[in-house]
């Protein structure tokens, strides 16, 4: 299909995708094994210049949006899911700044995003609040011209590794989700430590870590927007991140279907390429299908969303649960397509279908995604009445 991409996103994604077959494939496996964070990838991404593309031009970025960051992601993800969230990860922390950021917090924090000096984390989930956001316990309290931080953040993407935390905290109990406020939080602030670093399913060349704050004083321009918008900045954030979770899901899928399309030429069972059998075509057009329509919807969402368009809620939800339900399915049936090969993990898709699962739970498992989904549909009922 072609999406008629402009020159630059065509550049852009045919960039990534040479780093993604000559930097990435080669080491997915291995980093995945030892779980070894790619720091030589995010050099290779920043001296690309592929850290910019969707942070504005005044501040050092390439002035695209959330297509391009996904057309990216999707790249990176056809050779590796985990190592692409280094990337996608650092797209989540930085979004709140971008969005809300003061002139000073932009200038301050984004230049050095761009350029991939520094990467982002987004510090939302806690061990008790992760689907139910409003939870959150970790506190920040002011104290003249500082806020002091206290509690621990659960399973945050990049944590130890990213310079910049965006970190939603609880300033009034009192006021439910009105009571959070978003905060910027640099590595290396006195107080801020990292705890239980996650050993994981998939995902696994991505650092997963605990953050620390105990009496964490931050000063008080690190507030983003204002006192009690913290809830809003993570809501606001999400809906235009989800879209990068399904793009990664679709290169995850795409990546494991052209495994198994490879192998059903080479593989002979029966004196025949077990592609001549129409059991095994029948679940690759299957699996082309899929991936095709997570694709459009992908693509279209993210243009929606660019575009700027003021409902976007209800269009990335659907965009994240179709493209990961599809990653889940296309990675099965891609290890099925290589029967006891596809199961060993000298073969990408074993290790694909491991990656493909955290993509129906993180940024809002997929039934918080038909949640937010039913609730625009009965409001906008409502609304037309
Ligand atoms: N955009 C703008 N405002 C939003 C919003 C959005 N997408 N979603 C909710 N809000 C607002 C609501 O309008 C409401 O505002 P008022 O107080 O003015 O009425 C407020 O936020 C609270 O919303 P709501 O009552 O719907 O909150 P809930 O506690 O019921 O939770 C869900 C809503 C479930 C959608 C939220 O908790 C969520 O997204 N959970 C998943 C979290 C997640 O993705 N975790 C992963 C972390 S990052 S890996």
């Amino acid at each position: 299909m072609n999406y008629f991409l402009t020159e630059e996103q065509q550049m852009i994604k045919d960039l990534a995708a040479k780093i993604a077959d000559e930097k990435i494939k080669p080491v997915a496996l291995k980093y995945d094994e030892e779980g070894i964070f790619p720091r030589d990838i995010v050099k290779v991404l920043a001296d690309s210049d592929l850290f910019g593309v969707y942070i504005p031009e005044e501040y050092g970025g390439f002035g695209g949006g959330i297509f391009e960051m996904a057309l990216v992601v999707e790249e990176l993800s056809r050779a590796c899911g985990g190592i692409a969230l280094a990337y996608a990860g650092t797209g989540l922390g930085t979004y709140p700044i971008i969005l809300f950021g003061t002139e000073e917090q932009k200038a301050k924090y984004l230049p050095d995003i761009a350029q991939g000096k520094k990467l982002a984390a987004f510090g939302l989930t806690e061990a008790n609040a992760g689907s139910d956001a409003a939870g959150i316990q970790t506190t920040a309290k002011a104290d003249g011209d500082e806020y002091i931080l206290n509690g621990t953040k659960q399973w945050i993407t990049n944590g130890g590794e990213a310079e910049v935390y965006t970190v939603i905290a609880c300033t009034d109990r009192s006021k439910g989700a009105r009571g959070f406020s978003a905060f910027i939080v640099e590595k290396g602030t006195p107080g801020f430590s990292f705890g239980k670093k996650e050993n994981k399913m998939g995902i696994r060349a991505s650092v997963t870590s605990e953050l620390v704050f105990e009496d964490c004083r931050i000063p008080r321009e690190n507030l983003l927007a204002r006192e009690g918008m913290g809830f809003l900045v993570a809501m606001k954030t999400l809906d235009r991140t989800r879209p990068g979770v399904a793009s990664q899901a679709l290169g995850i899928a795409q990546g494991a279907f052209d495994e198994a399309l490879k192998y059903s030429g080479e593989r002979v069972q029966f004196d025949k390429p077990i592609s001549s059998f129409q059991a095994i075509q029948h679940m690759l057009a299957d699996m082309a299908i899929q991936i095709e329509a997570a694709r459009c919807l992908v693509y279209q969402t993210c243009r929606h969303i660019d575009g700027g368009a003021k409902s976007i809620s209800k269009e990335s939800a659907i965009s994240k649960v179709f493209a990961s339900d599809t990653a889940m399915k296309v990675t099965v049936d891609a290890v099925q397509v290589m029967g006891g090969y596809g199961y060993m993990k000298e073969y990408p898709v074993e290790k694909m279908m491991r990656d493909a699962k955290i993509t129906q739970i993180y940024e809002g498992t997929n039934q918080i995604q038909r949640n937010v989904i039913a609730l625009e549909l009965i409001k906008s009922q409502k609304v037309s009445k």
